[in-house]
């Protein structure tokens, strides 16, 4: 099995660090625009790439993810959909468990019937709590996985969702508006989950401007992703990224 990733997060949250990943959708990219992005993601000092999407059509995740490899050294994370979405190409692993919803195939179904094929994959399984906020419009997040989201000023719902998911063994929270959300989470919201857990938190969904990526970091966020935003206008890599590692203050 791959290691070393996590720690690598954990250590990173220790020193305060926050880091910025890019979301890639198979489904959206041809082989010229992951070219595009790495190019402007290596000079920008990107994190990690994310992968994944909630349905992903196409078939060429691998491909994708082997031309990031054979590119740079950007580290890949699958963020899957559904359990075909896993390649052992990648790096890691967000083993997702929808916690923020009820319905029993996206907290343990689906694990259950992909585990050995998920285990034989060698990837670092980084067993992830879920949880999808209400981004003010229906995303295809919240409609794939037929589960309501948390409303967005509901942030003891989300506090208490969070430690449930620390105190199961998650090693990861995931706090998601859904991709394209009209708006993204509040810092209210991160701010008391970041607080209750000691997990790294991660925070995407509807984020389209820097300021607001360097708020989520300071309202706690150690990982902001950003795909749709991205998807329209690649050259907000370099901001976006900008903006995460600037709300880093040495002590
Ligand atoms: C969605 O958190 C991600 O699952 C990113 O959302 O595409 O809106 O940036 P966006």
């Amino acid at each position: 099995m791959k290691e070393g990733f996590y720690k690598k997060l954990v250590e990173r949250k220790q020193q305060a660090k926050k880091s910025f990943a890019v979301l890639i959708d198979p489904d959206k990219v041809d082989a010229l625009t992951i070219d595009k992005i790495i190019a402007l993601s290596v000079p920008a000092k990107v994190d990690y790439f994310f992968i994944g999407g909630s349905l992903v059509i196409s078939s060429h995740l691998d491909e994708c993810i082997q031309q990031i490899k054979a590119s740079c050294n950007i580290p890949v994370v699958l963020f899957p959909g559904s359990p075909s979405q896993v390649s052992k190409y990648a790096d890691a692993l967000l083993y997702l468990s929808l916690i923020s919803g009820r319905n029993a195939e996206l907290l343990i179904g689906q694990h259950v019937l992909s585990a050995p094929f998920v285990k034989s994959s060698g990837l670092e399984i980084m067993p992830t709590g879920y949880i999808v906020v209400d981004g003010g419009a229906p995303t295809t997040v919240s409609y794939i996985s037929n589960a309501a989201p948390i409303p967005c000023d509901k942030t003891d719902i989300a506090m208490c969702t969070a430690m449930a998911g620390e105190m199961l063994g998650m090693k990861l929270i995931y706090m998601d508006a859904g991709s394209g959300a009209k708006h993204p989470i509040s810092e209210k919201m991160i701010e008391k989950v970041s607080s209750s857990v000691d997990l790294p938190i991660i925070v995407g969904g509807g984020i389209i401007e820097p300021e607001k990526a360097y708020l989520n970091c300071k309202a706690g966020a150690d990982i902001v992703v950003v795909g749709n935003a991205i998807e329209k206008d690649a050259s907000l890599i370099n901001e976006m990224c900008a903006a995460v590692h600037s709300s880093f203050v040495q002590a």
